[in-house]
């Protein structure tokens, strides 16, 4: 038969010992300490609850009362002093907390110099009275080459230089079979822009797999190479200023009869060759920088797109959205462009 009074004493005496190792304890790691070591399932409280059963029957019910008190006495000097604790680290971390400094500054967004050139360059073709197309960018053989008088064997169709999804599907390599779309689905007088991406199967330092490009053109009575003159000066002019000297050179694309490549004066050197004495890089000294290609719609495309050449002639003309950006930002690396290196893009907000 074990002792009562000593069990008694020991549940009693476990009350000041909590309380003594309650003022030591600074942390909430000492707290959670505490109560394992008091209230664990292997605690104090427990080990001397295991000598219960050894007790007398009167004894039982007397030690088991005092245990429950006990027990509820350590929880509240615990959990008391746990909540204190707390208490004060919450008051600790206002203390370091000023409401009156001012919030971080949330970073401010801002367009991509390549959608700032295609809108400005919209713009001013919606201002000449141009209307906007939009299309697919996945097309089919006959939109993208067939109708643009690119025959079977062209290098352009070759695997090597387009992304084909099957045979007769692929990745528009030029906006062009928008515009033949747009002419199948309307009746001259006509005026369109095709602007967005094209895709091409080509990566080096000047080249990337897909680039951005407006493609226009303009079909009606009586349009000729002057109309088409007139209309790409304007757009010059509008676009790099008054000042700019625009000057065609005959060149060959299959759409186009004939094909001419436009140039102006260099936007860096001024067209003088040279800056400070020394050689402009852009124009290479020659004064000029090729800007897009044009040409009168070829009459193999008026054919495919069901105009009839008795009546109806047109032009069209092609702008790469990167070398624009890169001559009007002075741009010298088109991998700029797809790094997305916020140092870059923020000179532009
Ligand atoms: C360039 C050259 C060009 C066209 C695009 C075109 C479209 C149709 C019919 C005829 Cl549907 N032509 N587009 C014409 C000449 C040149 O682009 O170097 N672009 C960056």
């Amino acid at each position: 038969m074990s002792d009562a009074k000593s069990l008694l004493q020991e549940l009693e005496g476990l009350v000041p010992e909590c309380n003594a190792r309650l003022d030591q304890a600074s942390s909430l790691s000492d707290m959670e300490e505490l109560r394992v070591d008091f209230l664990g399932r292997k605690g104090r409280l427990a080990k001397i609850m295991s000598g219960l059963p050894a007790l007398s029957k009167e004894d039982k019910p007397v030690a088991g009362k005092k245990a429950n008190e006990v027990k509820t006495a350590l929880t509240d000097l615990i959990e008391g002093r746990q909540s204190q604790l707390e208490r004060a680290a919450i008051t600790e971390s206002l203390s370091r907390f000023d409401p009156t400094m001012p919030g971080r500054t949330p970073n401010q967004g801002s367009l991509h110099p390549v959608t700032l050139v295609m809108d400005e360059i919209c713009d001013v073709l919606i201002g000449l009275g141009f209307e906007v197309a939009t299309g697919p960018e996945v097309e089919n053989d006959w939109y993208n080459f067939e109708a643009l008088n690119i025959p079977p064997e062209h290098p352009a169709r070759d695997m090597q230089d387009t992304l084909y999804i099957s045979d007769s599907i692929l990745l528009r390599t030029h906006t062009s079979p928008l515009q033949i779309r747009t002419m199948m689905e309307r009746t001259p007088p006509l005026a369109a822009i095709a602007p967005g991406k094209v895709y091409r199967r080509d990566s080096d330092i000047t080249h990337t797999p897909m680039f951005h490009q407006i493609e226009g053109f303009l079909v009606g009575k009586d349009i000729s190479m002057a109309n088409l003159r007139g209309t790409i000066t304007a757009f010059i002019h509008q676009l790099f200023g008054a000042e700019t000297e625009v000057r065609f050179r005959p060149s060959f694309f299959p759409f186009t009869e004939p094909g001419a490549e436009v140039d102006i004066s260099c936007v860096m050197c001024g067209g003088t060759g040279s800056i400070d004495g020394k050689a402009c890089r852009v124009c290479k000294q020659t004064g000029w920088v090729e800007i897009l290609g044009c040409g009168m719609l070829d009459p193999n495309v008026m054919k495919a797109v069901n105009y009839d050449t008795e009546i109806y002639s047109g032009f069209a003309f092609g702008v790469g959205i990167e070398r624009v950006a890169m001559l009007k930002y002075g741009i010298g690396d088109l991998r700029m462009f797809f790094e997305n290196d916020i140092r870059f893009l923020q000179q532009f907000s």
